[in-house]
């Protein structure tokens, strides 16, 4: 074992790390301050993560950008938001201007590719890098944190015929950074769930005709998106420690503010209202716009009966929206609500309303392959087309970390250590990849809270880890047993909802082949904290044992 200072002339780097979306940022800000050795290589030529590749028209966040952002006071106080949901472009432009501000841009390197890490037991891991013109080179570090998003592998399907269509061609997920031209054109689009609802909802005013090929209907709230105004902003600067207390603290997921209000969550039951009274506050978050909606009750997602009537609010109000109540039918989805990730929208169901939009339910007729000029449906039906669009989601979660070969202690591979599904404990170590550590990572609550907060709780958490493995020479790595004992927490949070009753990426159901394993932790942050912080007590008791054995 060595210490830091030893590392200094035996490896490159004290910590590396892969990617510089909003997790990577937030690491290497935070392990830099501690006065580390960081280095970050990221694949794009920019900072942003998601919010670089995403650059679909339509892109934007649906929970409150106030709120969807890094709880720096400092920076938060600066910073301003034109909209309340902020489009892709402002996300990127904030993170740009955050990577400037906190001048994290002489430690990333932009271009480059890790292809390729392997642990060593001298604590060394050794990283290949290719550059965007296929160079390669090798450098080391003693710690190695994947910061390579829960969202970032595109999931391409297996649809026949896709490499033959002479149109253009384009994934929500790789959208090239050149306008798309889709004004007049005849516009397809497969996929209809959180990136598809806002590429239709964008396209359709454009296009000469948009088909929408749904496989499944899924439930979607307004946002009713505002320009900021300046009342709203110098209420948000003032609160801010509050309202980041509260998204730390509130037991449920993410977004607190409520109609410009912090909102305290009571924690009632669904049941326990009169229909009206339940009713009535559906109707209230519905106009109010935004993630409340799924927010209302608690038991909503535990309680079938408490989710019907959910269920029951949500289909009248798209049976209002959808002129032809064929069109509504179809629209109107059959699993649960919130059993899926529930996305938001700003007049997607309206869009159906419009005579240059077809919706094509290929579920009752498949798509049966992509041709040269459009699409074939399994009736015979011929859908010619200038423009397909895949709005078809990611290899949620352990992708990323898939796609290099990243091998642990005796060479093994990762692939091989999550073959029957991801693992790990609290999304943020593996058993047998020692000072491997992972930020907003599969298992990790990163989904279902906000990445922004959890980065940040996260990068703090591994710093504190980094010094104390430093400090004792004791290498980060979990026991078997916390792995274990944390796929199974995972896995039975998840049994106590309604979300594994549907097919979804929450559930790894999204791509073929995958193991059908829940992917993110569901459990809330507060609770994550604790068994975080618990795991991080032990470790310290652990590594001190240990130092005080050998001295
Ligand atoms: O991906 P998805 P997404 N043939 O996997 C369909 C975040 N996000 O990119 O449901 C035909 O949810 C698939 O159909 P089905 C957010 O967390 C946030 O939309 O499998 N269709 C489904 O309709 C979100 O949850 C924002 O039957 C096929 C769609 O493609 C997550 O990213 C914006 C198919 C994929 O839906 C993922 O969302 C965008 C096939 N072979 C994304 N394969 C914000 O607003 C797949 N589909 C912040």
């Amino acid at each position: 074992m060595h210490t830091l200072k030893d590392d200094a002339d035996r490896l490159d780097h004290d910590v590396i790390v892969v990617g510089a979306g909003f997790g990577g940022m937030a690491v290497l800000n935070r392990l830099r301050n501690d006065g580390l050795r960081v280095q970050a290589f990221e694949a794009g030529d920019e900072v942003g993560g998601t919010w670089y590749w995403n650059t679909y028209p339509g892109a934007r966040v649906d929970i409150e950008s106030v709120e969807y952002s890094y709880p720096f006071s400092d920076l938060q106080q600066e910073w301003t938001w034109p909209e309340k949901y902020s489009s892709q472009r402002d996300v990127l432009r904030y993170l740009t201007w955050v990577a400037d501000r906190l001048d994290l841009r002489r430690s990333i390197e932009f271009g480059t590719k890790v292809t390729r890490a392997t642990y060593s037991d001298d604590d060394t891991w050794t990283v290949d890098i290719e550059g965007s013109t296929g160079e390669t080179r090798t450098v080391t570090c003693r710690y190695f944190v994947l910061a390579t998003g829960f969202l970032s592998v595109p999931h391409l399907p297996n649809i026949a015929g896709l490499q033959d269509f002479r149109g253009t061609f384009a994934h929500t997920a790789r959208w090239p950074h050149e306008e798309v031209d889709m004004h007049s054109k005849r516009v397809g689009v497969i996929g209809t769930a959180a990136s598809g609802i806002q590429v239709i909802q964008a396209v359709a005013p454009q296009a000469a005709k948009l088909s929408v090929f749904q496989r499944t209907a899924n439930w979607s709230f307004p946002l009713r998106n505002t320009p900021m105004t300046e009342e709203y902003e110098s209420w948000v600067k003032e609160n801010y420690e509050e309202i980041r207390n509260h998204e730390y603290t509130s037991r449920g997921a993410g977004a607190v503010l409520v109609d410009n209000q912090i909102h305290v969550s009571e924690g009632r039951s669904a049941l326990d209202l009169a229909d009206d009274e339940r009713s009535a506050d559906f109707d209230h978050k519905w106009q109010a716009g935004g993630p409340h909606l799924s927010r209302s009750f608690p038991d909503i997602i535990t309680n079938i009966e408490a989710n019907n009537h959910l269920r029951n609010f949500w289909s009248a109000r798209i049976a209002e929206i959808v002129d032809d109540p064929d069109t509504a039918r179809k629209l109107t989805p059959t699993h649960p609500p919130l059993s899926r990730r529930p996305p938001g929208n700003s007049g997607y169901y309206e869009v159906f309303n419009r005579s240059n939009v077809d919706l094509i339910d290929i579920k009752a007729d498949p798509i049966e392959r992509v041709t040269e000029t459009g699409v074939r449906l399994r009736s015979g039906a011929e859908i010619e087309l200038d423009v397909l669009v895949l709005a078809t989601g990611f290899d949620a979660g352990g992708g990323a970390a898939m796609q290099i070969d990243l091998r642990g202690r005796d060479g093994r591979r990762i692939q091989d250590h999550w073959v029957d599904g991801v693992r790990t404990n609290l999304g943020l170590a593996v058993h047998g990849f020692p000072n491997l550590l992972l930020v907003n990572g599969p298992q990790s609550p990163a989904v279902h809270f906000s990445p922004p907060l959890l980065s940040s709780y996260q990068a703090d958490l591994m710093s504190r880890l980094i010094r104390t493995s430093a400090d004792h020479n004791v290498g980060i790595e979990p026991s078997l047993e916390s792995e274990n004992d944390w796929v199974e927490k995972v896995r039975a949070r998840y049994e106590m909802t309604l979300i594994p009753q549907t097919d979804s990426w929450w559930m790894g159901a999204n791509i073929p082949g995958k193991p059908r394993r829940p992917i993110a932790w569901p459990g809330g942050f507060v609770t994550y904290r604790d068994f975080a912080e618990q795991w991080f007590a032990e470790f310290e008791s652990r590594t001190s044992q240990a130092a005080a054995i050998r001295t």
